[in-house]
């Protein structure tokens, strides 16, 4: 079959919007109706994919069978078509109350990552997995072997987009020119995932130029999937949630999704590639791919330092990406809200980029009170999945009930009529926005520097409502990898645990680790080589309760104290006073000006030796059930002294 055959044989470009896409076609293939496999090309143009490019593309049509091939350019005008198609389909509403903005409602069977059907593939189980006390269910990742993936892969992509477009999405992780990005290839079957890869990443023609020089990508291949009863429940959001599958195969570069349109198991780009792919690349060229946002922050002298954290996922990472201070004089600038890619320059000096393009941040609790930079960032071009919309055209979730205009009706995440007296609540708690991160005001201005930006600290924390304080200070590279390996968190409903339990959750990397935890653990000890001017490593608790339940501490714009503290410390300033756990502000060492709030800061800062035996056992009894004898000694002898200074307390 020859792969370009003339324009006059054209005959099945989309039913809908044949003139545009013969225009289309018109200009990027000088008249030329092309195939590929048999399969019409209805937009973009087959010479612009360099070789192993067109080769994946052809092996995917073969086993999926699309009825027609959509090659993205990343134009307004494909994303024009995409929206109006998906419209039609019933997959998007508008919100006219705002300029551009969509809302998905998703099949209620499809409403966050699903880590039991995550698996990465590798030859030998212990590449991807610590293998756990015997009797012990493993859960630092899932394992399956390359014949089972196969497997998998025959039973559900064979022939799964008969009658649909295949979508081909080049997309580039990071500035299209940094030498610090990586590109994929994402075919999918879904115009959901098109327009939102065209949010999250740079995305469309420029890549597959880029692609010409290097000819290095990740795969990854998704479709919503076809259920084998054929019938689909939702015909505006087909999916197959029995069959699920997402996998990850590192040998390859490469990432298999099936059955699930929503984020994380469908964009690609983001914890399939840029964590957990990101991370097995990372380990392999010595640098680190990270579930961090990056921020940068300027201190009333002018001076600016950038730190990363890592917190587990809905726990308020875009909140601090895109803080304002209170604590006056003082300036954040947002690089990024979920992940950090980094690397030690000639000198020594951590750089991290930004991969990502856009933000897919947790809608509810998202106010102008908890977030006023978003609430201006996310009110345009904005596509909104599984929020509550308002008669008035707009958006409601769970914390904007005082920007509500007066005499709006509301309707729920599914489709219900909803008042405030309703049992069940109005937005999903994982519904999310997702929007460009250009459109934030308060973007670094080096947001986009090819180099990165330096990082001075790393920050790990998680929701902990009892006996772990706001803020303390690792005491050295080593024992600040310790803490992140002991890191735990309450869960969230960003993927399907239930209920409030106390989940570890090290680096706040548990549902993206690419391989071995223990490792990556290595890996991180091993970073003491590469710098002598490692960034100094933190511990954060926004969330701790006292005993009636209420928190602590205000959070939001005050952490920018506990941000201020930091930086004092990377100045070396002298506002600290050792405990057993690391080094915590000294007396009147955070900076209190202004505040109006009445806070116990001896609760706040408590060390109580009983907790922390606890905590310290909690931590052995998890190392050893999970991470065995991959536990590197390095961390085996910092949990071992930690347990002593605590004992001696
Ligand atoms: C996310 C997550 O979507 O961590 O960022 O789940
Ligand atoms: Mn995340």
């Amino acid at each position: 079959m020859p792969d370009i055959i003339e324009f006059n044989k054209i005959s099945n470009v989309y039913s809908t919007d044949a003139v545009r896409v013969v225009k289309t076609i018109r200009n990027h293939n000088v008249g030329l109706f092309q195939q590929l496999r048999g399969v019409s090309v209805v937009n973009g143009n087959i010479t612009d994919l360099s070789p192993k490019v067109k080769s994946y593309i052809e092996e995917k049509i073969d086993l999926c069978h699309p009825e027609k091939i959509h090659i993205c350019d990343g134009t307004d005008t494909e994303n024009n078509h995409l929206i109006q198609l998906m419209q039609q389909q019933g997959t998007i509403v508008p919100l006219p109350k705002y300029k551009n903005c969509w809302l998905a409602r998703t099949n209620p069977a499809d409403t966050a990552r699903v880590e039991s059907k995550t698996f990465i593939c590798t030859e030998d189980r212990s590449e991807t997995i610590p293998t756990p006390l015997d009797g012990v269910k493993g859960t630092l990742g899932n394992w399956i072997s390359p014949i089972k993936m196969q497997e998998a892969i025959k039973d559900r992509f064979s022939g799964c987009m008969r009658n649909r477009t295949m979508y081909v999405v080049p997309f580039s992780m990071g500035p299209i020119h940094s030498p610090l990005s990586k590109i994929g290839i994402e075919l999918t079957d879904s115009p959901y995932v098109v327009a939102s890869m065209r949010i999250m990443t740079r995305m469309g023609q420029a890549v597959l130029q880029k692609l010409q020089e290097t000819d290095e990508f990740v795969k990854c291949l998704h479709s919503v999937g076809n259920p084998v009863s054929g019938f689909v429940e939702m015909p505006s959001w087909p999916c197959d949630p029995d069959r699920t599958i997402i996998l990850h195969k590192p040998d390859n570069n490469e990432i298999v999704s099936y059955g699930s349109g929503y984020g994380g198991n469908s964009l690609l780009g983001k914890k399939c590639f840029a964590l957990r792919i990101g991370s097995t690349i990372a380990k392999r060229e010595g640098w680190l791919a990270e579930h961090m946002l990056i921020l940068g922050i300027t201190n009333p002298k002018g001076e600016k330092r950038y730190i990363a954290a890592a917190f587990p996922s809905a726990c308020g990472k875009t909140n601090l990406a895109m803080m304002t201070p209170s604590l006056p004089g003082f300036k954040v600038e947002c690089v990024g809200d979920d992940i950090a890619w980094m690397r030690f320059d000639k000198n020594g000096q951590l750089r991290a980029i930004n991969p990502e393009n856009g933000f897919f941040g947790v809608a509810p609790g998202t106010s102008s009170k908890s977030n006023p930079i978003a609430m201006q960032t996310i009110f345009k071009n904005t596509l909104f999945t599984n929020v509550a919309s308002t008669s008035d055209g707009g958006v409601f979730w769970e914390g904007m009930e005082d920007e509500l205009a007066p005499g709006v009706s509301i309707t729920d995440w599914r489709g219900q009529k909803w008042n405030k007296d309703s049992k069940t609540p109005a937005a999903h708690p994982n519904s999310r926005f997702c929007t460009p991160a250009s459109q934030c005001p308060i973007i670094d201005p080096q947001w986009e520097a090819p180099e990165g930006v330096p990082i001075s600290a790393i920050l790990f924390g998680g929701r902990r409502p009892k006996g772990v304080p706001l803020v303390y200070e690792a005491r050295n590279w080593r024992h600040g990898v310790m803490v992140g390996a002991a890191m735990r968190s309450e869960a969230t409903a960003a993927a399907e645990h239930q209920g409030k339990v106390i989940m570890h959750d090290p680096f706040a990397m548990r549902p993206f680790f690419g391989y071995n935890f223990g490792h990556y653990l290595q890996h991180w000890l091993s970073m003491e080589k590469r710098s002598e001017n490692l960034p100094k490593i933190f511990h954060v608790n926004w969330f701790r309760k006292n005993a009636q339940g209420k928190f602590l501490w205000p959070g939001f714009g005050e952490n920018s104290r506990v941000l201020d503290w930091i930086l004092r410390r990377l100045d070396n300033e002298n506002c600290a006073q050792e405990t057993p756990i690391g080094y915590v502000p000294s007396k009147n060492g955070i900076n209190l000006e202004g505040f109006q709030e009445n806070v116990d800061l001896t609760e706040l800062f408590d060390v109580s030796k009983e907790f922390w035996l606890e905590e310290v056992e909690a931590i052995e009894k998890y190392f050893k059930q999970q991470v065995g004898k991959d536990l590197p000694v390095e961390i085996d002898e910092q949990l071992k002294e930690l347990r002593k200074r605590i004992e001696a307390m």
